[in-house]
């Protein structure tokens, strides 16, 4: 590495330093070490997995502009990282278990959960929007790495039971400098954990660089941790399923945990309450817009003799059809009574909790006193 291969912000861009199938033109490039665990991806297979990324395009588009709308407290878009999150999550089995941050909507989409339940806590309705049992898949973690740990204490749990299923870590660049993450590695090391630690390193932690996060890249750390480091073209949905594939089968076969780096980039804001024109600038965006996962796909089917534009009309329709389904199911999500938000904050009630409820209790209250003399107020006016 010099530094020569680091742009003017820091970012580590050369397409060489990472596994590579589908070049951003579209191109399939050979790679005897990994072409072998892709091979029964045909044509296919790769417009199944171009459809996965173009509908979960359109749906984080209809989330941002629900949420643009009033009806979404918050969104944390993927636009840019569709490979990433597709190409991962279509290497797991129905009984390996998920650990996300809050980012990964398209692997939620890829464990089966439903529009609603994706929604409702970025409506601030409820704590959590389905049961994690149901689709092998953890709830959002907000605070930064703390699901790096989830997934090693899962992924030691499934060891000692004896079968052969795996959990998968989803975490970002930014998340690399945290405690947490950094004692998941160790535990997972130490005991051979069969758990997989993706890291979507999307160049930005809100709005600070990669470049500052580390000097190296960030899959050279997983040697340090004692384990293999895969750094690949997260824009890329083939390669990024190669490597996933590899890391979840040493994992099962007992060899212990993985570290991948998938190099992507986040093409909207943080979040929707982040304006990213504050801190990088229009020739970043241009530069990795030409990268974009879901264009290099489409050229390579293109090159494959599949009739895109029959592909793409099914998609929109099909895409379209999901969005509508997630914008209605926004006014499906019930409201919560405000007390409730205490139920479930511990499994045995405590003092200091019932001290903090009926302070709430009281306050709610006073709005019902408020009401109460603003009606006798108005009816005496009549
Ligand atoms: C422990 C903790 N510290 C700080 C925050 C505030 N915070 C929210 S997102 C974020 C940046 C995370 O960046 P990265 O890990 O690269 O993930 P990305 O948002 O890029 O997907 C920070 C610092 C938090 N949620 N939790
Ligand atoms: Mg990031």
């Amino acid at each position: 590495m010099t530094p020569s291969d680091r742009d003017a912000t820091g970012l580590l861009t050369k397409p060489d330093h990472f596994v590579q199938l589908i070049t951003p033109a579209g191109e399939r490039r050979a790679d005897a070490e990994h072409d072998p665990w892709v091979a029964d991806v045909d044509a296919a297979a790769l417009g199944r997995l171009y459809r996965d990324m173009a509908i979960v395009r359109r749906l984080d588009a209809e989330a941002t502009a629900l949420q643009r709308q009033g009806e979404l407290g918050l969104w944390p878009p993927l636009a840019g990282q569709e490979a990433a999150q597709i190409g991962s999550a279509r290497a797991l089995r129905d009984d390996d278990f998920v650990f996300t941050s809050y980012r990964e909507h398209a692997v939620a989409w890829c464990r089966g959960v439903g529009p609603a339940e994706l929604l409702t806590v970025w409506r601030g309705s409820a704590s959590s929007g389905w049961n994690p049992y149901e689709h092998g898949m953890a709830v959002p973690q907000i605070i930064i790495g703390a699901q790096a740990l989830h997934a090693t204490g899962w992924a030691m749990g499934a060891a000692w039971e004896g079968t052969d299923a795996a959990s998968v870590a989803y975490f970002g660049d930014g998340a690399t400098s945290e405690g947490d993450v950094n004692e998941a590695l160790v535990f997972a090391a130490s005991f051979d954990a069969p758990v997989v630690f993706f890291c979507q390193n999307n160049q930005w932690a809100i709005s600070e660089p990669v470049g500052l996060q580390s000097k190296q890249p960030l899959a050279r750390r997983a040697d340090g941790f004692g384990m293999p480091g895969i750094r690949v073209d997260g824009n890329d949905v083939l390669a990024v399923l190669a490597a996933t594939r590899i890391a979840l089968d040493r994992a099962r076969r007992g060899g212990g945990p993985t570290f991948i780096e998938a190099v992507t980039y986040r093409l909207g804001p943080h979040t929707t309450a982040d304006d990213p024109k504050r801190y990088r600038t229009d020739d970043e965006l241009t530069e990795w817009g030409a990268r974009d996962p879901l264009t290099r796909l489409l050229a390579l089917l293109g090159t494959m003799g599949v009739d895109i534009e029959g592909l793409e009309r099914d998609i929109a329709d099909e895409a379209g059809r999901a969005a509508a389904e997630l914008r209605a199911a926004v006014t499906t999500i019930p409201d919560p009574e405000p007390m409730t938000v205490f139920d479930h904050v511990y499994a045995e009630p405590n003092t200091h909790l019932a001290r903090q409820r009926d302070h709430y209790a009281r306050y709610l209250a006073m709005f019902d006193e408020t009401d109460a003399a603003a009606s006798g107020a108005a009816g005496g006016a009549r």
